[in-house]
């Protein structure tokens, strides 16, 4: 114990060397918690969970636990569980003080006891178990140690209302740790409920990303008892991801590609399926951080994949000596895969921090997978000539893509005189006061025209329904014109290219009836905005209008709903005597009417369309979009808003 003694020293040292530090330490986290945790919104109040499971897993990483368990709750109280060896009971003899105590009340600590095995899980966001207590209500910490159970309480932010005491036996074979909370509300104003399917889909997650590892979700709040327990484990890690990724796709070939292997110390696993789709879903992760930006374990990959994809067409002839190589666009597309490396120092850059940045990455992910990748398409030579043709045929389609994307590029560097016919611009230039709304039809096109304060509010009319681009080659994509006119409107470029800082409007408000029509342009165009201007839908500059439902009047008196429990609210404000109109479309208001309920800022109400969880908003999408009808079935039954799904 002598090492461990020496490091609760360290840490205990600066404490009661400096009470008032550690104190204001908490304090400060309580006082910007959005420094430590991003912020209070639900995603932060989810965070306080991901930060204890965090300990839990690299427990299991260790290799002294295989299950955590995480249950929520009937009032939102949160406990995870793992059955590895214990936190330390320890008691330094000179404060008094337990190692427990320490880990969670001084920040950083659970950091700097890790002793030997490096803390892979968290990483990015690994702000240490303290924080969560900071932010609790009241915190519960036990430990099952050779048949006796230790147990601290801490209350009101994080201060010890009972230290370190044994609060009861337990059977001498089941040892682990117990973390149970109480998100405090006075922190997490809005809302201090958990999301099921954020817990869920994240649990998950990381039972794919640990293979080998169970990861148990409890949710005491469903009825459903289907709901209420999950279990995941996957023996099989990406490659089962990957399988999960594709189930509502056609794959291309039956086999997934697989690869692990470590080397510096710098675990790298890799999977791979090509669909019959066109667009390329890859997803990449440091130390089970969802890197969104990418990286050097991505451009390692991509490496191996053109060069050894190409090298396999050569070699076989599926390239002639003189034609050109693949592209990597060519082998990207409809290509599903799964990147993750485990880095003991891993270095984060970029806008969000999700970049990951180590340089020595690139070459080890490019080794291990490109050797690998070569030795499947040699034993897999069915599978091979599959992923061949795909990605042939994807080149040749690239050229027709090129020209006439190159069509609509030209026309958009033309400027104003190349906007769309169809584009009621507004006069301002300032884009950070400027809106463009995409109409549905004609007719609402005309009313929102004429209705609109058109110093800042554009009206881009479409004409029925747009193009499902999750169905469609890049270049048919680019030959629609609706889909022409809103790349020109916006005027920030398309795919790759996509600079928001050239973008003309900083409000893309979607405004379409209220009804399932309505419903399915929308969804289209959010897929359109999903797949081919992801910056603009995850930079928040796209809305959805909330037309209204009903017209009541009474009188002189006009009140609009937008909902139906509003209709009832309205219908007995007003009382009896009432004239109600159910609004069918939005080509049945005038102009006055549609710029009094749906685009006048003083009154209208937006919803920002946001993507927080690319990877579920992906699937959701897929399963709109897609081919299997059963999948969507069950969704549209399950969700009755779509937009609820989205995280809008
Ligand atoms: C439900 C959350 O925190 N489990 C957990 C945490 C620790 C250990 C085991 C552990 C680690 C080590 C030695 C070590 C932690 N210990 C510390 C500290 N589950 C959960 N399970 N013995 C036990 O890393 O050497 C921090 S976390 F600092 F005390 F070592």
């Amino acid at each position: 114990m002598s090492e461990s003694d020496d490091l609760i020293e360290k840490v205990t040292h600066s404490y009661t060397d400096d009470d008032i530090q550690v104190l204001s330490g908490l304090e400060a986290v309580r006082k910007r918690p959005g420094m430590y945790i991003g912020s209070t919104s639900e995603r932060g109040l989810h965070h306080l969970v991901w930060e204890i499971v965090d300990n839990g897993i690299d427990e299991a990483l260790a290799g002294y636990a295989d299950t955590i368990t995480v249950t929520v709750d009937k009032d939102n109280i949160v406990t995870v569980e793992d059955n590895g060896r214990g936190m330390p009971v320890g008691i330094n003899e000179k404060t008094g003080i337990s190692t427990i105590e320490t880990i969670f009340t001084v920040l950083h600590a659970g950091g700097k006891f890790g002793g030997g095995a490096y803390k892979v899980s968290g990483g990015l966001h690994g702000v240490g178990a303290s924080v969560v207590n900071a932010l609790s209500k009241w915190m519960e910490v036990s430990v099952y140690h050779e048949g006796t159970v230790y147990t601290v309480r801490f209350e009101n932010g994080g201060h010890a209302a009972q230290p370190l005491h044994v609060s009861g036996t337990c059977d001498p074979h089941l040892n682990g740790s117990t973390v149970r909370f109480m998100a405090d509300p006075e922190i997490f104003t809005e809302t201090t409920v958990y999301n099921h399917d954020t817990l869920r889909d994240r649990l998950r997650q990381l039972a794919f990303l640990n293979k080998g590892i169970r990861m148990v979700f409890n949710d005491l709040r469903m009825e459903d008892p289907a709901k209420a327990h999950h279990t995941f484990m996957f023996e099989g890690g990406l490659r089962e991801y990957v399988e999960f990724l594709n189930k509502n796709k056609t794959p291309v070939h039956a086999d997934v590609v697989y690869c692990e292997g470590k080397e510096s110390g710098i675990e790298c696993e890799v999977s791979m399926q090509y669909n019959d789709g066109y667009v390329p879903n890859v997803y990449t992760f440091c130390n089970n951080i969802n890197t969104i930006e990418g990286g050097t374990h991505e451009e390692g990959f991509r490496m191996a994949l053109n060069r050894i994809l190409n090298k396999y067409a050569k070699d076989n002839n599926y390239l002639k000596k003189d034609e050109e190589n693949l592209t990597s666009e060519d082998v990207k597309e409809g290509l599903t895969a799964v990147i993750s490396v485990k880095h003991p120092n891993p270095q984060y850059e970029g806008q969000t921090k999700t970049k990951l940045g180590n340089s020595e990455v690139r070459k080890i992910v490019s080794d291990i997978f490109g050797a690998q990748l070569e030795r499947f398409l040699m034993e897999h030579p069915d599978e091979a000539k599959l992923i061949m043709e795909k990605a042939t045929v994807a080149s040749k389609a690239r050229l027709a893509a090129k020209k006439a994307r190159e069509l609509t590029r030209r026309k958009s560097a033309l400027e104003v005189s190349s906007l769309p016919g169809k584009l009621a611009d507004c006069s301002s230039k300032d884009a950070s006061i400027c809106e463009i709304y995409i109409v549905e039809g004609d007719s609402a096109g005309g009313s929102a025209k004429q209705g609109r304060d058109s110093h800042y509010q554009a009206i881009l009319p479409l004409r029925g329904k747009i193009l499902n681009v999750e169905k469609a080659r890049q270049h048919r994509a680019y030959e629609n014109n609706e889909i022409r006119s809103m790349i020109t409107a916006f005027g920030c470029g398309v795919m790759d290219e996509v600079d928001t800082a050239k973008l003309r409007y900083h409000k893309i408000i979607i405004m379409t009836d209220a009804d399932v029509d309505g419903a399915h342009i929308r969804t289209l165009l959010l897929t359109f905005f999903y797949r081919y201007l992801r910056p603009v839908l995850e930079q928040g500059y796209v809305y959805i209008a909330q037309p209204p439902l009903y017209k009541v009047q009474k009188g002189n008196t006009v009140r609009y709903a937008y909902t139906d429990p509003q209709l009832d609210v309205v219908k007995q404000e007003l009382g009896d005597k009432l004239s109600i109109q159910r609004y069918k479309g939005l080509g049945e208001m005038n102009p006055e009417q549609l710029w009094e309920t749906t685009m006048d800022p003083e009154h209208r109400t937006l919803i920002k369309v946001t993507v927080d969880d690319a990877i579920a908003a992906d699937s959701t999408f897929d399963m709109l979009m897609g081919d299997e009808v059963e999948p969507r079935r069950d969704f549209i039954v399950e969700n009755a808003h779509f937009v609820k799904n989205l995280d809008i």
